[in-house]
Order: C-alpha cells, then structure tokens, then sequence
C-alpha cells in the first residue's frame, strides 16, 4: 500500500499524520491558538503553514497530502492571488449582533430552511457580513487556504462549505439566492470540490521547502466531517461525540432533518462523506478544561484528573454552552461566576473545578445525543466517543453514565485516520465507507464504558442545568 499523510489542524494543536495502509504514525505535532493583534484575534497562517511544510518534511515520501481543519474561518485573497492579512478567529468578538440582524431582517426559519445549520455567532455567513469585502476577489476557508499555499489551486470542499451557513443542504451546492440577498459578492466563492476530487500537484516552492514532489487530494476537510468518517461502527445504529476543543455530538444520517424542532433546538445539517448528514450540536468541549488549565500554570493535567475522579459527583454544574464561555480569558472566575448566578456553591479546588466541567460536559453530551435520537427518528445502541477527550477515561465514564448508553471510546486521532482513509480510498486502495470503517477500529485498542450508577441521579442534573442555566443557544 502507498503512504498518505494528513495535515490536521485543530484550534489547539495542529499535526502531520502518516498513514501506511496499517499504522498511522505522527511525524509533527505543534501547537495552535489565537493571536491577539490590533487588527483583532487571528491565526497565525504563517506559523501554521511553516509547521505544516516542516511535518510534511519528516513524513518522508507519500502519495498524497490531504488537509482538514476547525471550520468557518477563511482568509481573502485580492485579485493577485495574495492573502489580504491573517484569518480572524471564530472567538473574536466582531460577530456580536449579527447573527440576531440577519435573523430579524431574513427570517431564522428561511435561514435554517436552506442551509440547515445551527446558528452560531461565528458561522462564516455572519464574519464575512462583518469583514470588508471590497478587495476580496476569493474567499478561502483554512484548509484549502492551506491547500491553495500547496498547489496554487482554488476551490471550496464541500464538507466545510457547509459550516458557511451559504451552502444549500440539499443541493449541495452554493446559495446563490441566499448569496445574493445578504448582498455578499458572488465573485468569492469558490467552485466546490468533494472529498476524493484530486486538487493538484505541489508548487515547486512548496516541493523545494518538503524536499520531494507528491499530489494534494480533496479530503473531508471539516475537521468533523473526517473524524465521523472514521468512527469504527460496525453498523449504522451509532451516535458519536467527536471530543477535541469542541464536542461535536449527534447522529449519522442518510438525508437532512429541517423540522421546527430541529431548528429550535438548534441542530445542525453539516455535510458528510458519501452524501451523509452530520446532524449534530455543537457541545463547548475540552476548551472548557484548556483555558481552566492555562489559568493554573503548573498544576500537572494526570494529577488533576485523578483526584477529580474522587470528588464529590454532582457537586456544582454549569450549562457548558453558555455563550459566556465562549471567549478567551480566566475560565475558573467565569465557572465560579456562573456557579454563584445559579445559586450554587462554586468548585473550592482545582480537582473540583475540573470534576464540575466533566460531569457538565458529560451532561452536554447527553442532552445532544437525546435530542438527536429523538428529533431524527434514528436508534442508537452506543455512543462512540472519537478525537483527544477519547483518551480522558473519567470523561467517557461519565458520558456513558449520563447517556445510560455504552460509550466506545478511541481513535483517538479518528481526523487524521478520517483524512487519509478518504485518499487512500480516492487511490483505489480501500473499497469503501464500510471498509474505511474497519481499518478505523484496527489502529488502536477501542476502550469500552457501560453505563453504570444511578440513572436518576443524571436526570437530576440535568433537569439543574436546564432550570437553572442560562439556556445558552437552545
Ligand atoms: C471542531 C470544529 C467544529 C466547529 C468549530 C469551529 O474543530 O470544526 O465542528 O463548529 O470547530
């Protein structure tokens, strides 16, 4: 089998991944976060694509490169092909407001009825309504600004077209009436391209810089959307959580859910590989523990977690998407503030705090798991938790507890096995889905959790955080 290698790059930690047709092995791991500039919170595209040429140097020779990221954020190019300044970043504040406009000037329901996404403040619809567009010729989202810095190639591949809230959901193809009425320019958007669609050989700079020449191959280049390609089921009857700085929870379906209560409850129709629907919600994920973690300089993670397992359960809770936690900054205050709003004793200690933010994550995931059961019709046996948090053990007991489900736990890098599945399958060296699937469940042992303890004691809590939260975006 040939080698492929999988540029992955999340909002916290970007790597370089190998895949040999049987291990998949790191050639580069590097971190990632916003930057604050005058000109806002942005990426560094430069940074990151100085690591990726650099991974891209150790993998040694491969077939094809793919390359997936966090979604929604882009950057401009001008008519020269040049970068117009770094993307900004989806926790920057520039949005506030503007998702509550559109809605009142367009209607949520016309919204929802053509896109099928979750609103969330920074939906690449509601940045480029507050971006100036006048020198804009292209609007690339990350991957394939990264893929274009590779080959010179432009396009837009579909899976993460359609966290732009601009994608039709069931043509798949741009909302060019939409396009039109929100009075963005035709001109940036992109033609499409799928997962599988080859993008071009590298530029020989990029080539210079690796040390060897190979192709670049559209992937599912939605970080998600890979990862779900990934999940090591045996079969359809599964619900996912893909856990990194989000939690991404929900179900796989054959054709999207655009009812009334799907919208209220603010479930989302992302694309998928093959045609599939990622009906899913948007859970705050392990940012909630990054930012606690980058508050407490020092303290060892294993330590915390441990003694974390032996605090008192339930003991304080917090909705985990109140939009308060969304942005940069001190999270322990934030967690205590919103302890005291709901009239709870906040976490005394950091082994505390941290048994708060599992068992409200746990919770979080719950409630979207339930929610996506109900709303699509579609039965579960298990949950099958993918991504880093797979590897946070009290994590996964917790959420098999929570859903009173069976939580299969790993891979723990399903985006990058996700990334080069899908090229090794555009290279005619893996059959299908089905097969992708089972190579999945192969490249690390799965970790099995059933549910166990008081089914009552959960439904307790969560009816705390429903009653007493902020209700967040639902
Ligand atoms: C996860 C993710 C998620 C998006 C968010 C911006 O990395 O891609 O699916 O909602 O980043």
């Amino acid at each position: 089998m040939s080698r492929f290698a999988a540029v992955d790059l999340g909002a916290s930690s970007g790597r370089v991944m190998v895949w040999d047709g049987r291990t998949l092995t790191e050639a580069h791991r590097f971190p990632n976060g916003p930057v604050r500039t005058p000109g806002g919170l942005r990426w560094d595209l430069r940074g990151l694509y100085r690591e990726v040429l650099h991974g891209l140097r150790r993998a040694g020779p491969v077939t094809s490169i793919g390359v997936d990221s966090w979604a929604v954020d882009y950057g401009l190019l001008d008519s020269s092909g040049s970068l117009l300044g770094d993307p900004v970043h989806y926790r920057d504040e520039r949005t506030g407001g503007i998702a509550e406009r559109v809605a009142s000037e367009i209607g949520a329901e016309t919204l929802y009825d053509v896109a099928g996404l979750q609103v969330l403040p920074f939906n690449t619809v509601y940045q480029l309504l507050a971006d100036d567009l006048g020198r804009a010729a292209t609007m690339l989202l990350v991957p394939d600004l990264i893929a274009y810095l590779l080959t010179g190639e432009i396009g837009a591949e579909v899976t993460n077209a359609s966290t732009t809230g601009l994608l039709d959901v069931r043509t798949r193809s741009w909302a060019t009436g939409l396009i039109e009425r929100l009075g963005l320019p035709a001109r940036i958007f992109p033609p499409l391209r799928r997962p599988g669609d080859p993008i071009g050989p590298l530029l020989p700079e990029a080539a210079a810089e690796i040390g060897r020449t190979c192709r670049v191959t559209a992937v599912a280049s939605h970080d998600t959307a890979s990862a779900v390609a990934a999940v090591p089921a045996p079969g359809p009857r599964f619900a996912y959580v893909s856990c990194g700085t989000w939690s991404l929870a929900g179900v796989e379906l054959p054709a999207p859910v655009l009812t009334e209560a799907g919208r209220a409850a603010n479930f989302t129709n992302e694309a998928g590989i093959d045609g599939t629907v990622r009906y899913l919600r948007n859970v705050m994920g392990l940012w909630l523990l990054q930012e606690s973690l980058r508050a407490w300089p020092g303290a060892g993670f294993g330590g915390l977690l441990e003694a974390a397992g032996h605090e008192r359960p339930f003991a304080a809770l917090v909705d985990p998407d109140a939009p308060v936690f969304l942005p940069p900054g001190d999270m322990p205050s934030r967690i205590a503030a919103e302890c005291r709003r709901t009239g709870q004793e906040p976490p005394s200690s950091p082994p505390a705090l941290v048994r708060c933010v599992l068992e409200s994550l746990a919770l979080g995931h719950r409630r979207a798991i339930r929610q996506a059961v109900a709303l699509s019709g579609h039965d579960v046996e298990a949950v099958h938790l993918v991504g880093g948090g797979s590897r946070n053990a009290l994590l996964c007991r917790l959420t098999a507890d929570a859903c009173g489900l069976p939580v299969v736990a790993g891979p723990a890098e399903a985006t990058a096995l996700g990334n080069v599945l899908v090229q090794a399958r555009a290279a005619g060296e893996v059959a299908g889905l089905a097969e992708m699937r089972a190579l999945a469940a192969g490249v690390e042992p799965l970790r099995r959790y059933e549910p166990s303890g008081d089914a009552s004691a959960w439904d307790e809590a969560e009816a705390r955080i429903t009653t007493v939260g902020a209700g967040a975006h639902r």
